[in-house]
């Protein structure tokens, strides 16, 4: 079975290692959002390409879940001596991948091309793809009026700021990237990870021809809120703050029409009756991934799930 899994940072890269585990690495593509990239120190920096990809390579922080395990941080401390802004920590080995992305970028080399080496190079074996070669920027609209970066947005106010909507600036002239609508019209099967539907997701499904491209296709999403919260990161907060109460029927409605089946946590399965009605076809389970051992058996799960929805299709 062929899969084609969307993911945007942490949640979403342990998802993708669940099924790099139980795929072989020919039947799965993983496509990453790029909205959150930004330039910093004049440097190109992808976190949640890199959270994917360390995670699949088993290089990642198991603390935080992006940067690498065993970083230091001496190049850092020493430009905050000299005065240089502090709030986005970039590692020691952390730079050296944003250092070697930058000189290949500026010598006129395609993310996604980069992206194919340093994956050989960490050894990692689906398909990871940035979900474009060109720059897309999310933005956020924040109730004082404000047009926040990103990466100002969820790190340096550390998502406090009251958000009213968003913008991917450049979203309508970026293409997929190459081999992208190759993979999802190969794939048998569309997984949505437990990644943020506002602002990870949403960039990804926002390229021109990728709804198009997955339309025919069965979608499952594995909800990133549980018992009205989200394990990590503002998804849940971002629900509330634009009208709607966080849930995983929630997700499911933003999704709509796109969505076939949605992974459930067992806490909120009392949704699924709801979501019966909505026609969406749910599996309830325990969907908090702690170890690389719990990301296998979620994949596995959602993987006999969706074969299930293909064979009764
Ligand atoms: N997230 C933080 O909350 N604080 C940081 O200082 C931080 C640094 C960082 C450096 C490299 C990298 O690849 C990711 C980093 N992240 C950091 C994570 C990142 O901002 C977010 O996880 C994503 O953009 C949201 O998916």
């Amino acid at each position: 079975m062929k899969i084609l899994a969307l993911a945007g940072g942490v949640g979403g890269a342990k998802l993708a290692h669940g099924l790099a585990q139980v795929l072989p690495p020919q039947d799965l593509t993983i496509v990453v959002n790029t909205g959150d990239d930004f330039e910093h120190f004049g440097l190109s920096i992808s976190p949640d390409l890199d959270t994917v990809c360390y995670t699949l390579a088993g290089l990642a922080n198991p603390q935080t879940g992006w940067g690498l395990a065993g970083e230091s941080w001496t190049a850092l401390e020493q430009a905050k001596q000299l005065g240089a802004p502090g709030w986005f920590n970039l590692g020691d080995r952390d730079l050296g991948t944003h250092l070697e992305r930058t000189r290949r970028l500026r010598d006129g080399e395609a993310l996604s091309a980069i992206t194919a080496d340093f994956c050989s190079a960490w050894g990692i074996g689906p398909q990871v793809l940035p979900m474009s070669d060109q720059p897309v920027r999310t933005m956020v609209r924040t109730a004082d009026g404000r047009e926040l970066a990103f990466q100002n947005y969820f790190v340096e106010l550390r998502c406090e700021p009251q958000v009213r909507g968003f913008r991917f600036a450049g979203i309508e002239a970026a293409q997929p990237a190459p081999g992208l609508l190759e993979a999802a019209a190969a794939a048998d099967l569309v997984v949505l990870c437990p990644s943020n539907p506002w602002v990870s997701i949403a960039p990804i499904l926002g390229l021109p021809g990728l709804p198009a491209a997955l339309a025919a296709k069965p979608v499952l999403a594995v909800s990133p809120i549980i018992g009205g919260q989200a394990l990590k990161g503002p998804a849940a907060k971002m629900f509330s703050e634009l009208g709607i109460a966080p849930s995983a029927l929630a997700v499911a409605e933003y999704y709509g029409e796109l969505l076939t089946g949605l992974v459930l946590d067992t806490l909120d399965a009392d949704q699924q009756e709801a979501l019966r009605e909505l026609g969406i076809i749910s599996l309830a389970t325990a969907s908090i991934m702690q170890d690389p051992a719990d990301r296998a058996r979620l994949a596995a799960e959602v993987l006999e799930f969706g074969q299930s929805l293909l064979t009764h299709a």
